[in-house]
């Protein structure tokens, strides 16, 4: 329902309704969520958040503009305290088409002169404005606005100012006839008689408005036995932000420390709840397509790595630096560059001392007596529509994650076909692959057929190594799961690699597509490996 017209059913319900001040996007999000059907754009409190007076310091411009921000962050009418209409009957017709450009659902202006004081601020010695005049404003609004529903409450300043009853009623009956929507009674007395006075020979002629911030003791009963219409609870949301910020910044400057206001105030989460965080991160896997936010990388590192025992005495074969920077970090710079920002490294050995930024690491228990596979189990939250997985020791050129990353393929395995790679002696991880590569420029389309380490393969040479990288996604991913809930269930569970898994989605039916590669990556497997990692890092801008 458009909020010009809630606001009006909410002068016209018949029932005594509510509505609370708020001053700023967040106050008015929070007079929502507690309930209210409307919110009361309060002139002294929009002021008091900038720190300026009452008396029309902040131009109607700002106030427009603070109202905006209020407006877009809930879906409930806001009458602005419009004060004088910020001028004549011109300034006024501005406003109206402003207010309700910007989807306020009324304005309510009071009949004294401009620039205004507060109505507590020696409100006796405050000129009213002259009755014609006023109503020629309300009039003046009425015509400009557009929409039906958009309401103009007149507001009688003469008890304010010191005037009587009969004052109040001819004023209130004048304005009622200009076309006022409904009448705000104000008094600055700490009982409610003047307004109770005033709505007795009123006598319901149209809508009446109170604002009980003095007669606050007043029981609500009986405004409503008064058949009033709006209460306004004027400036409740700004005065309680003043005293638990007061309270904050005292305890935090006396003890040096947040430790004792922690826990009084938002979480953080909480501001972020409130600014619809979430709604953005949805957003972004619609539009920003570029930035991968579903991408995910899994990097293996629960092992302690043969052979280097000294470096690795306190931490995980991952951890230990290479050309300044530990092999973990090369990696995750690596995925971050390419917008990978959810990066899981499984640990087991020296978990406690995987510590780089950026990372979630959950933790194999039983790295000691389990192998790849169990460590992957242990990070199947991680596992996203388009999920990288990579072990820990490998160094790599960054065009090679590029290339992986736009590849169009379900389930992709990087493969070096290097003939040097081949020849080392290392028998670790060959593959053998629907064609060998043909180093055309074009990609070729090959598909994985089997990677195993030792001995020979359907008496055909290998076709490379896999280097321990793969993607699964879209599909690929429900595949790969698939794979290694059947693997899981089988006996040797604990002693798969990533091989086996590789081979049970070529048993299964698909087709693991290959990136073939030559060179420019390396792993670390001994001491040797490790210096010359060094010179690889810094020579290849791994
Ligand atoms: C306001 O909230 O700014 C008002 C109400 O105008 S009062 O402060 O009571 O005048
Ligand atoms: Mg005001």
């Amino acid at each position: 329902m458009k909020k010009t017209t809630q606001l009006k059913n909410l002068l016209l319900c018949g029932e005594t309704e509510f509505i609370l001040e708020a001053h700023n996007g967040l106050s008015a999000k929070i007079v929502e969520e507690a309930g209210f059907k409307g919110i009361w754009g309060s002139g002294l409190a929009l002021s008091a958040q900038h720190a300026v007076r009452d008396n029309n310091e902040l131009s109607w411009t700002q106030v427009v503009e603070a109202l905006e921000f209020m407006s877009d962050a809930t879906s409930i009418p806001i009458l602005l305290d419009g004060d004088t209409g910020y001028g004549d009957f011109n300034n006024m017709r501005r406003l109206v088409c402003k207010l309700e450009q910007r989807d306020i659902a009324g304005v309510c202006i009071e009949d004294k002169l401009f620039p205004k004081t507060n109505s507590f601020i020696q409100g006796e010695q405050q000129e009213l404005e002259d009755i014609d005049t006023f109503c020629g404003k309300i009039q003046a609004g009425k015509d400009a606005q557009q929409h039906d529903d958009f309401c103009i409450v007149a507001r009688v300043e003469a008890f304010i100012a010191g005037w009587g009853l009969e004052e109040a009623l001819r004023r209130g009956e004048a304005y009622r006839r200009a076309g006022a929507d409904a009448i705000l009674i104000h008094s600055k007395l700490s009982r409610p008689d003047e307004v109770l006075e005033f709505s007795r020979e009123w006598d319901n002629r149209c809508p009446l408005v109170i604002v009980p911030t003095k007669y606050y003791s007043t029981p609500t009963e009986v405004f409503r036995d008064h058949d009033v219409s709006l209460v306004i609870w004027a400036n409740h949301m700004i005065r309680s932000n003043i005293t638990a910020m007061q309270a904050t910044a005292r305890a935090i400057h006396d003890s040096e420390s947040l430790l004792d206001v922690e826990g009084q105030v938002a979480t953080v989460s909480e501001i972020f709840r409130l600014q619809g965080a979430d709604e953005l991160l949805e957003a972004e896997k619609i539009y920003a397509r570029s930035a991968r936010p579903d991408a995910s990388a899994i990097i293996l590192a629960a092992s302690r790595g043969q052979g280097m025992d000294e470096l690795t005495r306190d931490r995980p074969k991952v951890m230990i630096p290479v050309a300044g920077k530990t092999v973990l970090r090369r990696q995750v710079d690596k995925f971050k560059a390419q917008g990978i920002n959810n990066i899981t490294v499984v640990a087991g050995y020296r978990s406690e001392a995987i510590n780089e930024q950026g990372t979630a690491v959950v933790v194999n228990e039983d790295w000691q007596s389990s192998d790849e596979l169990a460590s992957l189990g242990c990070a199947l939250d991680a596992i996203s529509d388009d999920t990288v997985l990579i072990y820990g020791d490998l160094l790599f050129r960054t065009y090679i994650l590029n290339n992986l990353m736009d590849w169009d393929a379900d389930l992709l395995v990087v493969v070096d076909s290097s003939p040097l790679e081949l020849a080392q002696g290392n028998s670790n991880d060959l593959a053998w692959c629907s064609a060998p590569d043909d180093r055309a420029m074009y990609q070729q389309r090959v598909s994985v057929e089997q990677i195993r380490s030792q001995g020979g393969w359907g008496g055909r040479a290998a076709d490379g190594r896999w280097i321990g990288m793969l993607r699964a996604r879209a599909a690929g991913r429900d595949q790969l799961l698939e794979a290694l809930g059947q693997l899981r269930n089988e006996e040797g569970f604990t002693r798969f690699g990533v091989p086996e898994l590789i081979n049970r989605l070529v048993e299964n039916g698909h087709s693991p597509q290959v990136q073939y590669i030559s060179g420019h990556w390396m792993d670390i497997n001994n001491l040797e490996d490790l210096q010359r990692a060094g010179d690889f890092a810094r020579s290849q801008g791994s």
